[in-house]
């Protein structure tokens, strides 16, 4: 490649990326009545700047490689900020390491564009291998936190174990989304911890936290709930008491393990909780989202529980780094009750799903539970198939 075919294959490079990143994001045919998908995903390796990514310089790349490669984008908190919708997108290096960066849009469903440049997340004295799974609330104190995983190499193990690493919980807050204050990692008596969401208001006066114990890197051991702890601090936050308030149950979408997802949104009803759930199967592990909701007061307490999944991957959806797997670990509530669910699939890509205060509302409240038994599901599917086929006979249902 000469220096002009040089200039030329950037300036595409450049235009493919800008056409990618304006390109329309329609809804999917197709409607559960609980939420709407997008055809597009929001945001995927590809949206990560050239810039970031390729050496321009004919001089020292005069092949246009790619100097700094990109493997995915994907498990982003999300923040209504000025107007905009914020995604604070976990973009993860070819070289595995995971960094957060800002993506932004005006209609939180398409036209998602990063900003100049990768944040600069502050390190503690214990440094970070890696960092992960961003979620961003604003706390009623005034701070907006991005609470995350940082990962390190444990310690503690034999020379040859070389994969073995302790999570836990860091964090950060800021009031511009541009600077940001680290804040000492948050300490609980598990020996590990991952999925840790601050609640947006005190609680008891104190900062409020919903946890995820576990034992060991990805098997959670004796943990593997999500937990729930108060500490009088955000500073240096101690949990000196971890309570599981929804546990792992065998033969249900939770059975291996679950964690939360993103800060809970809040309804006259309720908190609004979105949460994943892990069940083991021939092919892995699959990841599914499901929702309950939990008291105003007592944040704590579940109010109701809809059985089953609500969103499991579909189609390409499936397929990624590890596949079978939705995450979420942010959604924006709008002022209007319009629901933005931002969630990974396959931790590969991020898409958006659409819904409302109201239809999450109902789905809560009027979405039978796991009745925990196929005798019992059976008899739970009768009782409905026996009310529609009364309703069916109605004038209205017939001719
Ligand atoms: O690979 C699926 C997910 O696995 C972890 O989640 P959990 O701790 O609940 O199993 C996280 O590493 C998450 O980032 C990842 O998407």
């Amino acid at each position: 490649m000469n220096k002009l075919q040089f200039v030329g294959a950037v300036r595409r490079l450049v235009r493919d990326q800008e056409h990618l990143i304006k390109r329309e994001n329609r809804s999917v045919r197709g409607n559960s009545g609980i939420l709407q998908r997008y055809t597009h995903p929001v945001v995927t390796a590809q949206h990560v700047p050239v810039a970031w990514r390729y050496d321009l310089n004919f001089t020292t790349n005069p092949y246009l490689m790619e100097r700094l490669g990109v493997n995915a984008a994907f498990n982003p908190g999300a923040l209504e900020h000025q107007g905009k919708i914020l995604l604070a997108v976990r973009v993860e290096g070819v070289d595995r390491k995971s960094f957060f960066a800002i993506a932004e849009s005006t209609n939180g469903i398409d036209n998602f564009r990063f900003w100049d440049y990768p944040v600069r997340l502050p390190e503690t004295a214990d440094a970070d291998t890696n960092v992960y799974d961003m979620r961003l609330v604003k706390h009623e104190d005034g701070w907006i936190y991005g609470l995350f995983c940082t990962e390190r190499k444990d310690p503690d193990v034999p020379r040859t174990d070389t994969s073995s690493a302790i999570a836990q919980c860091g964090v950060v807050r800021t009031k511009d989304v541009k600077t940001w204050e680290r804040l000492a990692d948050i300490r609980t008596s598990s020996p590990q911890q991952r999925n840790v969401v601050l609640h947006p208001e005190f609680v008891e006066g104190k900062y409020a936290f919903y946890t995820r114990p576990q034992d060991g890197f990805i098997s959670t051991g004796s943990g593997g709930g999500i937990g729930w702890g108060l500490s009088e601090t955000i500073e240096h936050a101690v949990l000196e008491r971890e309570t599981v308030i929804d546990d792992r149950v065998y033969h249900t979408v939770k059975e291996v393990k679950n964690g939360m997802g993103p800060p809970p949104l809040k309804t006259e009803k309720g908190w609004l909780q979105l949460a994943h759930g892990v069940r083991n199967t021939a092919a892995g592990l699959r990841y599914v989202l499901y929702l309950f909701l939990t008291d105003l007061q007592a944040p704590d307490k579940i109010l109701a529980r809809p059985g089953g999944y609500f969103l499991a991957p579909e189609g390409e959806e499936r397929i990624g780094d590890v596949s079978n797997v939705v995450f979420s670990c942010g959604w924006v509530m709008r002022r209007n009750g319009d629901v933005l669910i931002y969630y990974a699939s396959s931790d590969t890509r991020i898409h958006v799903a659409t819904t409302s205060r109201d239809r999450l509302l109902d789905y809560v409240l009027h979405t039978p539970e796991d009745p925990l038994r196929s005798a019992a599901a059976v008899e739970q599917r009768i009782a409905l198939i026996e009310r529609n086929r009364a309703m069916l006979k109605k004038p209205a249902f017939r001719a």
